[in-house]
């Protein structure tokens, strides 16, 4: 970890840059796996599976007896546990309902807009060092949630061929349709062109390495949606003295046990507090099994004391973090004037982990500065929202003549005539 103080406003973006691993010529397998899945389909599928994931599989469908073994293999505490938060992330969801939206804009004139789900939908849950399934219930509650009809999810096979017991436990628990043993670039290729197996689908979800992100940004080439260009998971906490060391260490370890490229910052108005959580990352570090990762993430984190909250918070708005923990004496301030985040977690009581499982928020969420423009996947990721109108005679008579006047001044004579012909009728 490295401390700043005060950093200068010009050295803002050089200090919270994010640690970005740079893989060589990651566009040009993209593309090629691509092109060979368009082509060969499932054969491809299954060349890079071998290559990639070292595992010959007869099929890469998952069939409803493993789903029925590994679901046998889960404790009931931890299925009580994932009911519950599965519970939760409904009940959000489920509030995020909107009524379609209806105005007479003009007299006779009625526009609404109605939401309508998203048919097909593919969702990538990495494998790796852990498996997350509770990404599973992040994206496919809500997608049900929405009336998705097709629900793929691909998730990639382990060197035995098989997938994490508690994935497939939850995806059925939440109604996946169909579950594929596919990873990698294979899988977003396989989802964006469809193959004898896997459906082909509208919009694809999920977190993933760089080839996957790489992979998912090519699928919308070929017109398919995503929800967003996802990156190493980050965490921002900004704490003063009211805040225990302990905790935002805790906090801070959190994240950065995800993956060497984890980032972390703390920003403080207090240098005690720096220092003392410093001295508790290295104590509650030692202590982890996945040291290591937590460790290297550590090493590349910031502790930046700024005298001045106002700093602060436009620092903070700069960065654009993907979780934003306030551990202050003054939350409403950090709240208030907050521009920019993924999701905020407020309060010593408030660990990032809570979003991360079980109080009910999404934890797919915008990384790398993104959460400037973009959302966390939420209800409406999973659905299109879709306009109407329909307007009476009086109605056409009240903006006939306004339409006829735009269409002709844009030389649109075509435009102006489904008017004037209307016209002529109502008015003889
Ligand atoms: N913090 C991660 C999500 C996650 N954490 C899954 C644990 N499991 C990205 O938001
Ligand atoms: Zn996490």
């Amino acid at each position: 970890m490295k401390t700043i103080i005060n950093p200068k406003r010009e050295d803002w973006s050089s200090l919270l840059q994010r640690p970005t691993q740079k893989v060589k010529n990651i566009e040009s397998t993209v593309n090629q796996i691509f092109e060979d899945v368009k082509r060969h389909g499932n054969d491809a599928i299954s060349k890079y599976t071998e290559l990639f994931d070292g595992v010959t599989l007869q099929s890469n469908i998952v069939s409803a007896e493993e789903i029925e073994m590994a679901s046998n293999l889960v404790s009931n505490e931890l299925k009580s546990a994932i009911k519950l938060a599965k519970s939760n992330i409904e009940k959000f969801h489920q509030a995020q309902k909107t009524d379609k939206v209806k105005v007479e804009t003009s007299k006779g004139v009625i526009c609404w807009q109605e939401k309508r789900p998203i048919e097909k939908i593919g969702l990538y849950i990495p494998g790796g060092t852990a498996p997350l399934f509770s990404t599973v219930l992040m994206l496919v509650v809500p997608s049900k949630i929405a009336g998705c009809k097709e629900i793929v999810l691909c998730t990639p096979p382990n060197n035995e061929g098989k997938i994490a017991n508690e994935i497939l436990y939850t995806a059925k628990l939440c109604g996946v349709t169909k579950i594929f043993k596919v990873g990698g670039i294979q899988a977003i290729a396989g989802l964006t062109f469809g193959t004898k197996s896997i459906p082909q689908v509208y919009k694809i979800f999920g977190p993933g390495n760089q080839f996957v992100t790489v992979a998912k940004q090519l699928a919308t080439k070929f017109g398919v949606a995503i929800d967003m260009p996802a990156g190493p998971s980050e965490l921002l906490v900004v704490a003063d003295d009211s805040a225990n060391a302990s905790y935002v260490a805790s906090d801070l370890l959190s994240q950065a046990e995800h993956g060497l490229d984890s980032q972390v910052i703390l920003v403080s108005t207090s240098k005690n507090l720096i220092s003392q959580v410093e001295v508790e990352i290295v104590k509650q570090l030692k202590e982890l099994p996945r040291k290591e990762i937590a460790e290297e993430a550590i090493s590349n984190s910031k502790f930046i004391f700024i005298e001045d909250k106002a700093d602060a918070m436009d620092l903070i708005n700069d960065y654009a973090p993907e979780h934003f923990i306030i551990s202050t004496e003054n939350e409403d301030y950090y709240k208030d004037n907050l521009k920019n985040a993924g999701s905020v977690f407020i309060g010593n009581y408030t660990p990032e982990s809570a979003g991360d499982y079980a109080s009910g928020t999404n934890h797919t969420l915008p990384t790398n500065g993104f959460s400037k423009a973009y959302s966390g996947v939420n209800l409406d990721s999973f659905t299109k929202s879709i306009t109407f109108q329909k307007i009476s005679k009086i109605g056409l008579k009240n903006i006939g003549k306004t339409i006829e006047l735009m269409a002709e001044a844009e030389g649109l004579q075509a435009h102006k005539n489904a008017v004037s012909i209307r016209l002529k009728d109502l008015l003889s």
